[in-house]
């Protein structure tokens, strides 16, 4: 309350206030209705033989266009602008600019008589670079460990110390393992934990061909491991550090309150473990995702250090046994602690999702036992979508049906069914979009950048199920409009791009005395359900804003650079087989 917040969201009319977490945020609305971005386009660029559509304001339709090549100004392409159309999701009037029939590589712009947009490229590896920065991103999140990025991006190691929280049924002085900053804040929690190595594995499992090579230029660089998987390696550690010796999970290490926009090894406050203050203190749904997530691993990394991943076994079995016999503990926020709480009111997915992660892994009859009984509860039907941190069902049934494990028959047809059935509904948004993405009006929650590169993850799966190839242009799709081809004409990833957003939620972003943002962080995204409770807008697309205190659409999260990573992975693998 005594701070006070302008922020300026575009598809206003009028001024609203609201008190948010402590500070008043006013919303100014402005007079004018919002329009179209000159151009709307990837600015990361494009592969050569895939669709390549701009989206530019209707009043260009059947006009002409040009693409440029940077270097020398000479026109290599001309066409004309598509019929005007209405995009649900932001409320503009757009028209759509084709050039997928030019496929030769270079770096270009797109001209019309609104002038000429940022320079793109188009070749096999455009999506190399970013994907490279968005893995990057988590060296830059780690916790307990000296980062230097480059460019200034560096801090000391945080954290080294913490202590057992009275809610985590212990006392005492505990040391920290390393980890990933959740977000902007410095929390680190075990269920986003879960579902980002989840997907991150699932990458390296479904694309290896595209990660197996990637430089990260990280302290493990050179070692035993791929760069990927060292990274991954980090965060694991951590994970599997929080785990009791009856093999529950607490639910997350942090401060008892979000500390100031300082540099991490600034805040000095206890990093707690805590639980959820009553025996067994532990949660079921982080207990079940770090069983979800050391099973992959102990398929993962068996090939470079079958230590490690018998470790992840033996702890993914505990951590297995435990949720089991406590499927019921939900975690939410004890009295004093104010930092995330990631409160989930359903462990039943998550055991699910455990179950099909170990019975892949492990091939045994219980683990098969305990998958199909909750697929009774959580039938394919109803609950294979794209994944979500609370919702986890889906990873279950798929990693179940790519096993290919005896049994796995019993599920398999109605989750092909029901994927490609999801595919498809996505695919008819992708044409019914002024900008080529899936997500419907509904869709703009906390983190829709999140949820479109999850819906993606569902249409690659779809297509790794079963060859599909409108569905891998719909995913691209997503990819286009989170790097720019979207009603701000912004890149939503930091430091990719030639008009990436600049002022994310994010501690060290803020606090480094850097005018840039640390690189590779993917945006939040429009957040259409606004934490002040007041309908703030008309467009869910325009629910956003670049400001570092809109934390509930401006935030950065490592499960949504997950996502991002996967797609990232799927694009550069395509691009190496075609
Ligand atoms: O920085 C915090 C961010 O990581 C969380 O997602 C968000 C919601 O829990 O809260 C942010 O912290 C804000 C707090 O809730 C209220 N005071 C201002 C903090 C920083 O903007
Ligand atoms: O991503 C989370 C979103 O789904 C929730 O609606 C929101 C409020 O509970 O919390 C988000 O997670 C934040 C976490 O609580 C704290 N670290 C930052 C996360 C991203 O904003
Ligand atoms: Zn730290």
């Amino acid at each position: 309350m005594d701070r006070r917040t302008t922020i300026k969201l575009l598809s206003l009319s009028a001024a609203s206030a609201a008190i948010v977490g402590g500070e008043q945020l006013v919303i100014r609305r402005p007079k004018h209705a919002p329009a179209p971005p000159a151009f709307a386009l990837d600015q990361a660029g494009y592969l050569p033989g895939i669709q390549k559509v701009a989206t530019v304001p209707a009043d260009q339709a059947g006009k002409p266009f040009e693409l440029l090549d940077t270097a020398t100004g000479e026109t290599v392409f001309r066409g004309d602008v598509g019929p005007a159309m209405h995009d649900e999701c932001s409320g503009d009037r757009v028209a759509l600019a084709n050039y997928s029939a030019f496929q030769i590589p270079g770096r270009y712009r797109l001209a019309t008589s609104d002038g000429q947009s940022g320079s793109f490229p188009v070749g096999a590896d455009a999506w190399r670079e970013p994907l490279r920065q968005a893995m990057r991103g988590y060296y830059g999140q780690r916790c307990g460990c000296a980062v230097d990025l480059g460019g200034g991006y560096r801090h000391p190691a945080c954290h080294l110390s913490g202590a057992y929280h009275p809610t985590s049924g212990r006392s005492g002085d505990v040391p920290s393992h390393g980890g990933w900053h959740d977000a902007g804040d410095y929390g680190r929690y075990i269920v986003n934990s879960g579902i980002s190595v989840g997907t991150l594995l699932w990458a390296w499992e479904l694309f290896p061909q595209a990660l197996r090579g990637l430089n990260l230029n990280i302290p493990e660089s050179g070692g035993n491991l791929p760069d990927f998987l060292a990274e991954v390696r980090w965060n694991l550690e951590w994970m599997l550090s929080l785990q009791d010796a009856d093999g529950g999970v607490w639910h997350k290490q942090t401060s008892e309150r979000f500390c100031a926009f300082i540099m991490p090894q600034d805040d000095t406050m206890v990093s707690y473990i805590i639980g959820t203050g009553s025996p067994p203190y532990k949660s079921t749904c982080a207990t079940a995702d770090l069983a979800s997530a050391a099973a992959i691993a102990a398929r993962c990394y068996s090939a470079y250090d079958p230590v490690f991943a018998q470790r992840c076994l033996a702890a993914a079995r505990r951590a297995w046994s435990w949720a089991l016999a406590h499927p019921d503990v939900m975690f939410d926020n004890p009295p004093g602690i104010g930092t995330g709480s990631y409160a989930d009111r359903d462990g039943r997915d998550e055991i699910l999702w455990a179950s099909g992660e170990l019975w892949r892994t492990t091939g045994e009859s219980a683990y098969r036992d305990a998958f199909l009984a909750q697929a009774v509860a959580l039938p394919a039907e109803s609950y294979v979508w794209a994944p979500s941190w609370p919702e986890v069902a889906p990873l279950g049934y798929w990693t179940v049906v790519m096993s290919g494990r005896p049994g796995s028959e019993a599920v398999r047809g109605r989750v092909l069914a029901k994927t490609a059935q999801g595919a498809e509904y996505l695919m008819q948004r992708a044409r019914q979009s002024g900008y080529g993405q899936t997500l419907g009006p509904l869709d703009y929650i906390w983190g829709s950048n999140g949820v479109a590169a999850n819906q993606s993850l569902l249409m690659m799966i779809a297509d790794h199920f079963q060859s599909n190839p409108e569905a891998r242009e719909a995913a691209l799709g997503n990819l286009h409009y989170i790097l720019g081809r979207n009603c701000f004409g912004v890149s939503w990833v930091t430091q990719v791009g030639y008009n990436a957003f600049q002022h994310p939620h994010h501690r060290p972003s803020a606090a480094d005395g850097i005018a840039a943002p640390w690189p590779g962080l993917m945006s939040g995204g429009p957040n259409a359900a606004s934490v002040t409770g007041a309908v703030l807008h008309e467009a869910p697309m325009r629910a956003w804003a670049d400001e570092q205190a809109a934390y509930w659409m401006n935030e950065i999260c490592i499960n949504w650079n997950a996502a991002l990573v996967f797609l990232l992975a799927g694009a550069n693998a395509w691009a190496l087989a075609a």
